[in-house]
């Protein structure tokens, strides 16, 4: 079995009791280092300011080598917070008006790329299989490549594609493609993604599809194919059994004096619509009065990404306007909104994921979105919750049993509320035992295991 090395902008080391912090999607790739022996490198997160980043900080955890790189503060600024986050993220989540362009963003992002490829190149082994993941890092197969790589290099991309309309506004677009092209597959996370990406090439002739799920593009015969990331089901679901009993949760619930309980869980990024989501709340309540006083909306929302302007735009927008809803509404014995703008921990949000009955995730668009599956996962098979979910989320095209919506059709969201609320057992207990079902056979593990399958196959 030949070594797997995986690449990703930030790397998950384990802490000194070798408990990773991460989710699921660390477990899982570590495992499959572990299983094939390997090396994860990426970045620290640290900066080395002006001076150049010392050599590569490798730690040996079993089976795994960690190799971290610093990167100077000019790096940091032009790929991490420039390129990557203000034209990348923004153009993948369909938001044109948000990116900004310049040159020497463009240009430090394929700069950190090629200083990526050249840490890496001495690590590698002829029979190693690479593997790269999402938007930070797609020019590093074609600088391996280069450099006269010639080992199987497969990439994931965690946030959607857009279509050749809104990628063809960027305008390195075509060296994006070429370096997508340089992989040996391309993973997207839905079928939508795929067929755009295919769009994309075809629109300037620069390939096309030659087969299912094969393209031919710069030269170059590629495999392309939707993996819908996912969590560790099982694990998942028995952590929010037990976590239910958590002190802090049990507290939650006791404060909740019997209020029905609307969650939302979201990175505070303006992807995730939750400023419709608030005005959908609201609408909820103005229209369905016999709802006031008896629910409670908990948005936990860690900050994220707080150098952007964007964000840190936003992060003062949302607050304003919870506040301004429930001054608007909340009563003297009445909170409507509790806003939280940092972190919990994984047992509370798995604890307060169970004694939600609506799992409210309404991005305006999203790779996948993990938080509409771990809602699922955590729920008790006896009195499930419902699951309201935006049509623009990638796990809207697996959770079948969900409540979709529109999330900019503030009344559609504020009906499927409602409905979620006042929705029978019975049909509580179908929707979710066909999502549950999924997840128990579509989970994290199989999601590793079916691209590494596809990229090593011939
Ligand atoms: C990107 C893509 C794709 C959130 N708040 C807290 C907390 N979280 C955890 C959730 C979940 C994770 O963060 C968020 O994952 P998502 O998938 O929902 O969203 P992104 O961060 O945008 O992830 C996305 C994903 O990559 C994987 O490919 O699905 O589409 O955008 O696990 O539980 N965890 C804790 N406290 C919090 O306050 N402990």
């Amino acid at each position: 079995m030949s070594r797997l090395v995986i690449v990703s902008n930030r790397v998950p080391v384990p802490d000194k009791t070798g408990a990773a912090s991460a989710g699921g999607l660390a477990v899982a790739l570590q495992a499959a280092l572990e299983k094939r022996g390997g090396i994860w490198m990426g970045w620290s997160g640290n900066s080395s300011d002006t001076e150049e980043p010392g050599p590569l900080a490798l730690q040996q955890q079993g089976n795994i080598t960690y190799a971290l790189t610093d990167l100077t503060g000019k790096d940091v600024e032009e790929y991490y917070y420039g390129f990557a986050n203000r034209v990348l993220w923004p153009i993948c989540h369909y938001r044109l008006d948000l990116a900004e362009y310049g040159r020497k963003e463009m240009a430090g992002y394929f700069r950190v790329n090629r200083f990526f490829a050249q840490r890496l190149m001495p690590l590698i082994e002829p029979d190693d299989t690479i593997w790269v993941h999402d938007y930070h890092l797609i020019p590093l197969a074609a600088e391996l490549r280069q450099m006269g790589l010639k080992n199987k290099i497969g990439f994931f991309l965690h946030i959607p594609w857009p279509p050749a309309d809104v990628l063809y506004a960027m305008p390195v677009h075509e060296e994006i493609m070429r370096g997508l092209a340089s992989y040996d597959l391309v993973g997207f996370q839905t079928d939508h993604d795929l067929e755009n990406f295919a769009g994309c090439l075809r629109r300037e002739e620069m390939g096309d599809a030659i087969g299912p799920k094969l393209f031919r593009a710069n030269d170059r015969t590629f495999k392309g194919g939707a993996y819908g990331i996912s969590i560790e089901t099982e694990a998942f679901a028995k952590f929010a059994r037990k976590a239910s009993a958590h002190n802090m949760v049990s507290k939650a619930r006791a404060s909740l004096e019997n209020r029905d309980l609307i969650i939302g869980v979201d990175r505070l990024d303006y992807s995730k619509g939750i400023t419709q989501r608030i005005d959908a709340f609201e609408k909820f309540i103005t229209s369905n009065p016999v709802h006031q006083g008896k629910v409670t909306y908990l948005q936990i929302t860690p900050k994220s990404r707080s150098e952007v302007p964007e964000y840190e735009q936003m992060q003062r927008m949302v607050a304003e306007q919870a506040g301004r809803v429930n001054g608007a509404l909340g009563a003297v014995d009445w909170v409507p909104i509790r806003y939280i703008n940092k972190s919990v921990s994984r047992p509370i949000l798995a604890g307060l994921y169970r004694i939600a009955k609506v799992g409210l995730v309404t991005p305006l668009r999203d790779g996948m979105n993990l938080v509409a599956k771990e809602y699922i996962a955590a729920q008790d098979p006896e009195n499930p919750g419902v699951l309201v979910l935006s049509r623009f989320a990638g796990a809207a095209r697996e959770l079948k049993g969900a409540l979709l919506v529109n999330p900019y059709d503030i009344e559609g969201t504020a009906n499927a509320i409602a409905r979620g609320l006042n929705m029978p057992l019975e049909e509580r207990q179908q929707r979710w035992q066909i999502m549950m079902d999924f997840l128990m056979e579509n989970d994290v593990m199989r999601w590793c295991d079916d691209f590494l399958k596809d990229l090593l196959e011939d």
